[in-house]
């Protein structure tokens, strides 16, 4: 088992624009933070095709791409870099499966989405994607370096 430390990574998650436009932003945000991981960049932003193409670029032979860099290029989503112990794959789980309707209940898509299509919420599926994601969708001076300071126990 890896020490604490080396097993520290981070993720890109973004509350997607029927997310923002369903008031979802607040419940989205509080699950990552009650779970105990660090939010390390946060902003609402509205994003151009070019941006939203390259995020997806590895689904670009399928059918639905088109209708995904719509749908999320349609209104602003809140970007978010979250920092913590196996933040990856935990924070995928919290989301829950890709169709809402297979999602567990207890994850955000399980209780609180209907369709694929709009299934709320976007989040890095390995380290290097959160890394890549991470590079993507914030500048430099976007992000900060903190350390919770009451609790440094939740790591
Ligand atoms: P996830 O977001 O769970 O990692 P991916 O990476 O397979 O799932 O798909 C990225 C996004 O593409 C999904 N969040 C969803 O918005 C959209 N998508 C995936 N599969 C479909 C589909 N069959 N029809 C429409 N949109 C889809």
């Amino acid at each position: 088992r890896k020490d604490i430390e080396e097993r520290v990574e981070e993720t890109y998650i973004m509350v997607k624009p029927d997310g923002v436009q369903r008031g979802l932003v607040g419940e989205i945000i509080s699950r990552f933070e009650k779970k105990g991981f660090k939010l390390k960049g946060l902003k609402l932003f509205q994003c151009s095709k070019e941006l939203a193409e390259e995020h997806y670029k590895d689904l670009k032979a399928k059918s639905f791409f088109p209708k995904l860099i719509d749908y999320i290029t349609s209104g602003p989503v809140v970007s978010m870099a979250w920092e913590g112990v196996g933040v990856v794959a935990s924070a995928r789980k919290l989301i829950g499966s890709t169709d809402p309707l297979q999602a567990e209940p207890g994850t955000i898509r399980g209780d609180l989405a209907v369709q694929t299509g709009r299934n709320i919420v976007h989040g890095s599926d390995s380290p290097e994607n959160g890394q890549r994601e991470i590079a993507l969708w914030f500048k430099e001076g976007e992000l900060c370096e903190w350390t919770p300071v009451l609790a440094p126990w939740l790591r």
